[in-house]
């Protein structure tokens, strides 16, 4: 049973659909929402509808909690109840190849960046390929699962998962990202999960409809990765290298240390300052 705070507390911020609803632009209002309290993942809830929804071509799914929340590679993403905001797109009839996936993953970092400061006073900054740090911790991570169409070059549909530590978890993170992890805030805020979640959904609605790499500008400015020594990690190797640029196809340009240049799709980056 909760108690009188605890009750308060969770009320101040709980998640609706009108509100979520009153912070989007009215180019939005259609847009198919939906919010649960708790989900295995909210982009296995995707998974699920993508193949019945035939009549909407963005649908967004939304949670307060996930029992079995994922990262890349099958990692876990650590979802614990009424903290967090855990959201994902799915997307059909896309205009985007299977190479340009990343894009997708590019342009929702952008956005939870933006939308992080326009609720806070704090800046967001984007470690590719797709973490977001608050304060040098990792506040988000963000999922792309695409799945692409037998009969043409095109993506059949994208699921775009986005996972952000609004508030320290009630009883911490657990040992094994304690010294990585962090939150947006220290303090329940009125209302900041919704207003969070339309302001993401605004801002990606608007770069995936333009359908230009007007974002990749911002990506870069806030990549801190750009210029810095990094260890890139590929299965059991690690290699020193220093991250050069990112390219208008989100890739990352690093230079190894014995000169070579390379091109990297995705992976694994390291930093000395970072654990
Ligand atoms: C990610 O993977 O960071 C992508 C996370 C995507 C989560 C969203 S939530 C909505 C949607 N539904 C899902 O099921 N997933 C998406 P990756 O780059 O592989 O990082 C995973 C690693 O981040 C873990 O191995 C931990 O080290 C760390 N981690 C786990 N939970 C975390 C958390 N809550 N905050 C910060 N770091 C975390």
């Amino acid at each position: 049973m909760l108690t009188d705070k605890e009750n308060h507390e969770k009320n101040i911020d709980s998640l609706s659909e009108n509100e979520i609803r009153s912070f989007l632009n009215s180019s939005l209002k259609d847009i198919k929402i939906e919010i649960f309290d708790s989900v295995d993942s909210t982009n296995n809830i995707c998974q699920q509808i993508a193949g019945d929804v035939v009549n909407e071509s963005e649908y967004v799914v939304i949670s307060s909690h996930q029992t079995k929340g994922k990262g890349r590679h099958g990692r876990n993403f650590f979802s614990p109840s009424d903290t967090g905001l855990y959201m994902s797109f799915l997307l059909k009839n896309l205009p985007y190849s299977a190479e340009e996936a990343a894009k997708l993953t590019t342009m929702a970092a952008v956005s939870v960046c933006e939308a992080i400061e326009e609720v806070s006073d704090k800046e967001a900054f984007v470690k590719w390929v797709n973490d977001i740090y608050v304060s040098n911790r990792k506040v988000c991570g963000i999922l792309t699962e695409a799945t692409p169409s037998l009969k043409e070059n095109k993506l059949e549909y994208a699921i775009v998962g986005i996972g952000i530590n609004v508030y320290m978890p009630e009883t911490g993170f657990p040992q094994e990202i304690l010294n990585k992890a962090g939150a947006v805030f220290d303090n329940k805020v009125m209302n900041v999960r919704n207003r969070l979640a339309a302001y993401v959904i605004n801002h990606f609605m608007n770069y995936y409809k333009a359908e230009t790499i007007d974002y990749l500008e911002e990506y870069r400015r806030r990549c801190f990765i750009l210029g810095q020594e990094i260890t890139v990690v590929s299965g059991n190797e690690q290699r020193k290298a220093t991250a050069i640029d990112i390219d208008d196809s989100c890739r990352l340009i690093v230079r190894y240390d014995n000169g070579n240049i390379k091109t990297l799709y995705s992976g694994e980056i390291l930093l000395p300052s970072l654990s």
